[in-house]
């Protein structure tokens, strides 16, 4: 008998192993502690994994497939995946183990060390998920030393043929939509709102606290709204091509007190966990895009795509291309620990106050939302990015390693020292309060660098490229700063620098 064991993120109905029902093959999902303690999730993110995890296991026996199912409190349960699998070879004639890839270093670790441990042959198959396998990194920059994510993103949409017209060239005559995708929402301008589910968890979170699993955020109604199966997300991905998708790319950046999801597709959970498939995806929306192609500008659909096959699976090249060393990299030696307020969005900082405040209640944030605010102000504070890591691998429906910490210690903290980014995504008051409606109500002043009610990211600002001027000085996309710093007078410098030293010495009262 062979058994196959299913990881809580690998919930894939289309997958081959499923094409046919084959008695001599048993199927096992676990919910163990191993994956609910190595971080403190969201409880949404344990309860959204949990369920789907169940229902796929109920998918999978209606579908004719034999599935051991261990429930976190199941008496058998040993709580970990080896544990686990040595239980069911106790109780069955097992011959080998099969496992798909997983997607974390850790877990890849864990299960390479299977066939030690329980004495018998055991094989790993692809997932079958993503656009670019494992090791796309050096087959796409074979002998170079620098990783563009827009070389890589060409790449692939010429290997897959996507957004490509008849004579080989990009639609449009431009790879890049970019610079057309960054408005912030008019005034009274109102989007549609976000297409929710309504799956109570109470058992689940029951669960949960009974077994003294330690969360953090909030479940408001024992409720979740993301899709946990694959017909939900396909409703999910028709409501976005529908409605979403016309202005997804003009508006991706925009922030907004009342609309935190904006034209954003809340896709994310479906594709981690694997119940959506990113090609089906992209081609649903280019089908879209095709059939009102007066009302989808090509800015949008190439914005989107470049989320998903350009984004996405870049950073998954890169963390296995990287790890495990990448996990370790500190570029600025950064030691602070987060402010406090990361886990209660307790701060008179509007718009931290906001991004925090709607991570907690919703496990959600979009992408603008955790590089310029969150993730911005984490790096100016000169957070350590094992902190700003955990923070993030924790508070998101749609943290996984493997795509938290690229974007996190590589994107947004720069801690990998230009391996994903060529500079640090650092911005004053500025950015935010050009993108977004959060300065109209805030304590704070953004255009005052220093003095009463100042704007704690201006001073932070220029107290980030004082004390980083060895590292930045010579990066040929940052000089420009340092020149201006260094016109400013002597006096105003001195200000900004010492307003910075102040709001840095209580960080957990701004
Ligand atoms: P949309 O804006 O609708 O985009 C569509 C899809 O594109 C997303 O569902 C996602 O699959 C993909 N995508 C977009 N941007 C990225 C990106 N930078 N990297 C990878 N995929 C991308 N994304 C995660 O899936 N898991 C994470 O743990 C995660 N951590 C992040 C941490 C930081 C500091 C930052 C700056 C970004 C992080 N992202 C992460 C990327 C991005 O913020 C989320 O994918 C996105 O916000 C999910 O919401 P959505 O589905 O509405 O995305
Ligand atoms: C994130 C998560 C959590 C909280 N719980 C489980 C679980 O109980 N069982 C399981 O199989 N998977 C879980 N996961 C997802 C895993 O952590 C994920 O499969 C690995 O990190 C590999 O990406
Ligand atoms: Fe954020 Fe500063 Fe604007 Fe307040 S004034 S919302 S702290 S950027």
């Amino acid at each position: 008998m062979i058994l196959r064991l299913i990881l809580g993120d690998q919930l894939n109905p289309k997958h081959n192993w499923f094409s046919e029902v084959n008695p001599g093959v048993l199927y096992t999902l676990m919910e163990v502690r191993s994956e609910t303690d190595y971080v403190a999730h969201h409880i949404q993110k344990i309860a959204a994994i949990f369920l789907a995890m169940r229902h796929f296991s109920k998918e999978l026996r209606q579908m004719g497939h034999a599935v051991e199912y261990f429930t976190l409190d199941d008496p058998r349960n040993r709580q970990s995946f080896a544990g686990n699998l040595k239980v069911l070879c106790e109780k069955y004639p097992i011959e080998r183990i099969e496992y798909q890839e997983p997607d974390e270093y850790r877990v890849d670790k864990m299960l390479a060390a299977l066939k030690e441990e329980l004495g018998l042959p055991v094989q790993m198959v692809s997932s079958e998920h993503f656009l670019a396998n494992r090791n796309s990194l050096s087959e796409v920059f074979s002998g170079k030393r620098t990783y563009l994510l827009e070389s890589f993103y060409r790449h692939y949409r010429k290997k897959y043929n996507i957004l490509i017209d008849q004579n080989g060239q990009p639609e449009g005559g431009r790879w890049n939509y970019d610079a057309e995708n960054r408005k912030a929402f008019p005034r009274n301008h109102v989007p549609p709102p976000p297409f929710l589910f309504h799956h109570r968890a109470d058992e689940i979170v029951k669960l949960i606290a009974k077994e003294g699993i330690k969360t953090i955020g909030q479940i408001p109604e024992n409720t979740i709204t993301y899709p946990i199966n694959r017909s939900e997300a396909l409703e999910l991905l028709e409501y976005f091509a529908k409605n979403l998708l016309p202005w997804f790319g003009t508006f991706q950046d925009a922030m907004h007190t009342q609309y935190s999801t904006g034209y954003h597709s809340r896709l994310s959970f479906a594709l981690n966990v694997k119940i959506l498939h990113p090609y089906e995806v992209i081609n649903r929306c280019i089908e879209e895009w095709h059939s009102r192609p007066t009302e989808i500008s090509l800015s949008q659909i190439e914005g989107f795509v470049r989320q998903i096959l350009g984004w996405r699976e870049y950073m998954r090249a890169i963390y296995w291309a990287k790890m495990p060393d990448y996990a370790l990299l500190n570029h600025f030696q950064h030691t602070s620990p987060l402010p406090e307020w990361y886990w209660t969005g307790n701060t008179r900082m509007n718009c931290l106050r906001h991004a925090i405040g709607q991570s907690l209640t919703m496990a959600y944030a979009h992408h603008i939302q955790r590089l310029m605010v969150t993730g911005n102000f984490a790096l100016l504070a000169g957070c350590h990015p094992d902190e700003v890591d955990r923070w993030y691998l924790g508070i998101y429906i749609d943290a996984f390693e493997w795509v938290e910490i690229t974007n996190t210690r590589g994107m947004s903290q720069f801690a990998d020292g230009g391996i994903v980014g060529t500079k640090p995504y650092v911005s004053s008051a500025n950015y935010i309060s050009k993108m977004s409606n959060y300065c109209d109500s805030c304590h704070y002043n953004p255009r005052k660098r220093y003095g009463e009610g100042a704007c704690p990211f201006n001073s932070l600002y220029w107290h980030f490229y004082d004390r980083h001027r060895k590292l930045l000085e010579k990066n040929p996309r940052i000089g420009m700063m340092y020149q201006s710093l260094d016109r400013m007078a002597e006096n105003e410098r001195q200000n900004i620098l010492k307003q910075a030293e102040e709001y840095l010495s209580h960080i957990n009262d701004i």
